[in-house]
């Protein structure tokens, strides 16, 4: 007969082992992750570069604050060389407007980092993807989906972001999502698996993944970079990013023999 203790610790064990699961087949990357405590030993935050409005506090790091007129950025410097990945971003958006707010924030994986410009505090004509977490409808006509709106944008260089529409004429595809000002945590993940994209959000406090959009067939190379950037114009909002996760996603397939 074993001792109780040893029961129970068995019995742990295997809760572990079970609720583990997903972390043991998936391996985050730490050189692509920004998680608490954001800064090493030194004054720099290690694999991570921040530009324009941009401050960094011990709980959460602010892209923009409520007010008029900025751009904040915070870039990965390490190159992305993982073919397939998970980016799992927890965020918070939130103000003092209470019908009138933005502008939104987008997140990158893209060849240039740390250019500043008109796409949610980053460079227009890009290259590589962009989810964009739209707070403001630019669009002056009739729309056919409210805001706050996630849409995600795929370019060679050759796109221009349109605000006046919102982006849609160049998105692969969106959902409206209502991510702003809520009393708890707010998350979406990316994923991008065997060159399909799934954008997926937990913002319910049912702390569950609920699809908003997938594309299949979308071509991204390796080698480019992960950044977050948000800008205000008129309107604000304090654009906070808590953490960013990569995963390294272990696929079953990809074991040759
Ligand atoms: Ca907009």
């Amino acid at each position: 007969m074993y001792p109780k203790e040893f029961i129970l610790s068995l019995f742990i064990v295997v809760i572990d082992v079970i609720s583990a699961e997903w972390n043991t087949k998936d391996f985050m990357k730490r050189e692509h992750s920004l998680i608490k405590p954001y800064y090493g030993s030194g004054l720099d935050i290690p694999f991570w570069q921040f530009t324009g409005s941009t401050i960094v506090t011990p709980n959460y790091i602010r892209l923009t604050d409520d007010t008029q007129s900025k751009r904040g950025a915070i870039w990965n410097s390490a190159p992305v060389n993982v073919r397939n990945w998970e980016l799992q971003v927890h965020f918070k958006v939130h103000g003092k407007g209470k019908d009138l707010f933005g502008d939104g924030f987008a997140i990158w994986y893209a060849k240039d980092q740390m250019v500043d410009g008109p796409v949610f505090g980053s460079k227009d004509y890009f290259q590589g993807l962009a989810v964009i977490l739209d707070t403001y409808s630019n669009h002056n006509g009739p729309h056919n989906h409210q805001h706050p709106y996630i849409s995600a944008m795929v370019n060679n260089g050759s796109l221009t972001y349109d605000h006046d529409r919102d982006g849609t004429h160049t998105q692969l595809a969106g959902c409206e999502a209502k991510f702003r000002n809520l009393d708890f945590d707010s998350h979406i993940a990316i994923r991008y698996e065997k060159d399909v994209l799934t954008v997926s959000t937990d913002i319910e406090n049912k702390a569950a993944w609920k699809e908003c959009f997938q594309v299949k067939g979308v071509r991204l190379p390796t080698g480019y970079h992960i950044g977050v950037s948000a800008t205000t114009g008129d309107l604000s909002d304090n654009h906070d990013i808590m953490s960013i996760r990569l995963f390294e996603l272990d696929l079953p397939d990809d074991v040759s023999n």
